[in-house]
């Protein structure tokens, strides 16, 4: 969804009230099923796992060491990250050149350089810590604005964020000078849990800029130039990686572009979401030094274009170190379709509680994953009623699942036995 759109919805869900648009939920929903066609080909190799989750307390990116004190203040209450994140600081997917996403960003690389030879500059080791200026302001996110809430973005101060999206470098780029560039990274929200939908994902942000002899000479103005030079360009690029697919694009609002426009592709009977873009907001430009040219931006998500070209039916399998996943891929290789090794079953269980006006989901979500961490593969509102003293109940079914290996009973009963100890305390809710 939008900045702005995603972040309000997640409000809105947290009021309990399921307002997705109905083919949004068609599509969670969908994404979420297709999570479940594991199929059955355990091979022998299964016992053969590499699940070396070591835990660094130091970690590298952006050239900088950040330290576990640098970035988790848990006695500081304008810090809301927790160990969960900051480790996967530092682990850069998209620089692994055999893993899909390295693999995704190259090739995005390779058409960028075969219509433009050496024209786009391209950074993907910018550190992911950032101002709220360049995350926000620079962006000419409004103050009030949604995604800046304490719900929705990890802050390490009440400046510093962990970048919410790759347009929070646009404006440093401009003001030394790029004209044309890919930034590729990380980016970090605190958002719900589900196939789709993980706290840690990556973006690349594309930017190019236009003199006024670029479209004048068309006898287009410059944002209409720039929009078609958007959507051809985009348009390239699905090809160049899907091959002939159905695309559309849809009207959407972004505070740093004008017209916003997204881009879907209908894969396996759904529309998705790919990528967002537009023309660049003339502020944007003058405030960095590039007056009286027109530009447009697109940021797209890396996870989502793989799920689709690589056939990963589930966000977390990306995070796995088991070989029997990392194997599969290999360098320079789009075509390789992800063969299942594994299908465990979900285990589902409810907890119910009275909520108060401080309730969101998102802070359900952080805190079921910082117990079950990638164990937990889904929290669903399933039932919500007001009782005639006003007060609200809600009921949340979390899915508990490994892409590994089989969760026993005792090891599930005693994580949920943990989110129902933690839940009231740190939510502000009464279980019921
Ligand atoms: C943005 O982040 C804008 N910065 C994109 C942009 C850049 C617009 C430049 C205009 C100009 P949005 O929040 O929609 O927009 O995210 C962009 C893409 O990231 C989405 O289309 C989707 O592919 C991906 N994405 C968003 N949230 C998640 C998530 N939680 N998990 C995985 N992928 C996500
Ligand atoms: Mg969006």
């Amino acid at each position: 969804m939008v900045l702005l759109l995603r972040a309000s919805t997640c409000t809105l869900i947290a009021r309990h009230v399921p307002l997705l648009s109905s083919a949004r939920l068609q599509h969670r929903r969908s994404l979420f099923f297709a999570a479940k066609t594991f199929s059955r080909s355990a091979s022998s190799a299964a016992s053969k796992r590499a699940r070396s989750h070591v835990h660094a307390s130091i970690v590298q990116a952006g050239g900088i060491t950040i330290s576990r004190e640098d970035v988790v203040k848990e006695d500081d209450p304008t810090n809301n990250v927790p160990d969960s994140v900051f480790w996967k600081l530092g682990l850069q997917l998209h620089r692994r050149d055999d893993h899909p996403l390295g693999i995704l960003k190259n090739e995005i690389y390779k058409f960028f350089e075969d219509k433009f030879p050496g024209k786009y500059q391209k950074f993907d080791d910018l550190s992911p810590i950032v101002s709220v200026t360049s995350n926000f302001d620079d962006v000419l996110v409004p103050p009030d604005h949604v995604s800046r809430r304490y719900n929705d973005t990890y802050y390490i101060n009440s400046d510093t964020v962990l970048r919410t999206h790759t347009s929070a470098h646009q404006a440093q780029k401009l003001r030394e000078g790029c004209t044309h560039f890919l930034v590729t990274g990380d980016v970090y929200r605190r958002d719900s849990i589900d196939a789709t939908h993980y706290p840690v994902f990556h973006q690349m942000e594309g930017f190019r800029v236009f003199s006024p002899a670029e479209w004048d000479a068309s006898g287009m103005d410059g944002t209409s130039f720039a929009l078609q030079d958007l959507k051809e360009t985009l348009e390239g690029l699905a090809k160049r990686l899907f091959g002939d697919v159905e695309t559309r694009w849809v009207d959407t609002y972004f505070p740093f572009t004008n017209p916003s426009i997204e881009l879907e592709i209908f894969f396996q009977g759904n529309w998705l979401e790919v990528l967002g873009c537009g023309v660049t907001e003339p502020a944007i430009l003058e405030n960095n030094g590039r007056a009286g040219t027109v530009a447009w931006a697109f940021g797209l998500g890396l996870e989502r274009l793989a799920m689709v070209l690589f056939d990963i039916p589930d966000i977390r399998l990306f995070w796995s170190s088991d070989l029997r996943f990392t194997s599969q891929f290999k360098a320079g290789q789009l075509g390789i379709k992800f063969k299942p090794f594994s299908k465990f079953p979900p285990c589902y269980k409810d907890i119910s509680f009275w909520i108060s006006d401080s309730f969101t989901e998102n802070n359900l979500c952080e805190v079921v994953r910082g117990i079950a961490g990638d164990l937990a593969e889904e929290v669903k509102l399933i039932d919500s009623f007001t009782n005639k003293k006003g007060m609200t109940s809600n009921c949340f079914r979390i899915a508990y699942r490994s892409m590994e290996r089989s969760l026993t009973d005792d090891e599930i009963n005693n994580l949920q036995a943990r989110v129902r100890e933690e839940v009231p305390g740190k939510l502000q809710v009464t279980l019921r």
